[in-house]
């Protein structure tokens, strides 16, 4: 099976017992206790970590490592008056759901050749089961400071599958922890998400913050800088990460124009425009609503005057409340008259509570005209 799998697409494999994961079962109730839980997890913690519960008999679970471009090559030029956002590199390419599927699908179908009485249930992300800690189990990489399975080959480019079987095959080691006394990922965090070694609070973590669909508190907006899903800051910054940057896989590479697109045609987006472009790729889970609400934030980053009338747009026309009070931030944010004037005019005609709140407390940002002047146009 080792051998087969790089024919198969595959590009590590091991095998964990599928013993309970007891350890796990109390960090993720610490977890859960500490209010860290981003709300995606599988929520029942038995099913999380009793594979016994997800399958009959189960007698061993099969992780699969692919490996994904950390390079965006071409990359166009994010200019004033043409600015530009970025999904992170877990959304660049096809949706990597579909692509492990595919993986494991063939894994399964070469296994039945040889196992006629094979039983296979596959599961990538979605499942109950943690990804990280059956691939820690397998020996694919060790479970490092940054949360991130780091593979000695890979580096933490890699997305994680598994497949509980009812083959006894041997397990394999677990591999070494090399992050020793680094602490880089930690450091960079823009948020201080990383509460501690291999702890994460989610809910101040950018990658969760960027998948919501409300508002966003001022602190966080100003953070998330001009990423639209997602945030690879802690993997960026790894030494164990440096010039590993992976090609081979065909459905993962990126498109430039996709994947650092310019903000100002996201803004108006519909619903069928943005299915067409990012309906393949693993950032549309969640609809385009989070991704148009992180456009707007991005330009009000950007500081850029030329944004002015798209945000008065939105302000103004924009059917959803996140939207326009998002979008009286970055008003308030850009600054200048122009800005000034499209929420002063969008003031007297909203009706809805949370934007009325905005455009008061972007307006209340002109009242020292002086220096936002100065702060515009430095
Ligand atoms: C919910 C979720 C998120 C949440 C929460 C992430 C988190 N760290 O908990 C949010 C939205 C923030 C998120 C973000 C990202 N995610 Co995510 N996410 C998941 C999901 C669905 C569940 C993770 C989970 O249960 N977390 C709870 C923590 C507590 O448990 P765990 O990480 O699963 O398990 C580890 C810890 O428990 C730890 N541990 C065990 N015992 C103990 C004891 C102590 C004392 C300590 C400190 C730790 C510890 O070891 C376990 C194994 O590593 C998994 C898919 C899955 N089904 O597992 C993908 C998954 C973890 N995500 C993934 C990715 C790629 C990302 C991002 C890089 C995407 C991006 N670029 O924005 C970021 C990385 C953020 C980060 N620093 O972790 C990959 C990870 C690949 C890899 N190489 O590790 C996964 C596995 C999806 C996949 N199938 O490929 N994600
Ligand atoms: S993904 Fe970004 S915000 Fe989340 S822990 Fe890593 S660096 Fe911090
Ligand atoms: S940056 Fe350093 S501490 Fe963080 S995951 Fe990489 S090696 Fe480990």
């Amino acid at each position: 099976m080792k051998e087969a799998a790089r024919s198969l697409g595959i590009d590590k494999i091991g095998v964990a017992s599928a013993a309970p994961f007891t350890t796990l079962k109390q960090r993720l109730l610490r977890h859960r206790e500490l209010g860290h839980e981003s709300g995606f997890e599988e929520a029942d913690l038995e099913r999380r970590t009793e594979p016994a519960l997800l399958f009959d008999n189960p007698q061993s679970i099969i992780a699969i490592v692919i490996a994904y471009p950390s390079k965006l090559q071409g990359a166009p030029k994010s200019e004033p008056g043409s600015r530009r956002g970025i999904l992170s590199r877990s959304a660049w390419g096809d949706d990597y759901h579909a692509v492990l599927r595919d993986r494991l699908s063939r894994l399964e179908a070469w296994l039945r050749e040889r196992v006629p009485d094979l039983r296979a249930e596959s599961m990538v992300d979605t499942g109950a089961l943690s990804d990280r800690a059956v691939a820690e189990r397998a020996g694919m990489g060790w479970s490092a400071k940054n949360c991130s399975i780091i593979t000695p080959e890979w580096g933490s480019w890699v997305y994680l599958g598994e497949m509980i079987t009812n083959l006894p095959l041997p397990p394999d080691e677990p591999v070494t922890e090399t992050c020793g006394s680094c602490t880089a990922c930690i450091d960079a965090c823009p948020t201080g998400a990383l509460v501690g070694p291999g702890q994460l609070n989610s809910q101040l973590c950018i990658s969760f913050i960027t998948q919501t669909k409300g508002l966003v508190p001022d602190e966080m907006m100003r953070k998330i800088g001009n990423r639209l899903y997602g945030c690879d800051t802690c993997q960026v910054v790894c030494p164990e990460n440096r010039g590993k940057n992976w090609t081979h896989q065909p459905e993962l590479q990126p498109d430039p124009e996709k994947v650092k697109p310019l903000l100002v045609p996201l803004l108006t987006m519909g619903n069928r425009a943005f299915k067409e472009v990012y309906g393949s790729g693993a950032a549309s889970w969640r609809g385009r609503k989070p991704i148009q609400r992180n456009a707007v934030i991005a330009l009000g980053n950007f500081k850029d005057a030329s944004a002015v009338p798209h945000l008065a747009g939105v302000l103004g026309e924009d059917p959803r409340f996140e939207l326009r009070a998002t979008a009286a931030w970055s008003l308030g944010r850009i600054g200048g008259e122009a800005a000034k004037a499209a929420l002063e005019k969008a003031a007297p005609r909203e009706r809805e509570e949370p934007v009325i709140e905005a455009i008061a407390a972007a307006l209340a940002t002109f009242g020292n005209g002086q220096a936002k002047e100065e702060e515009h146009n430095g």
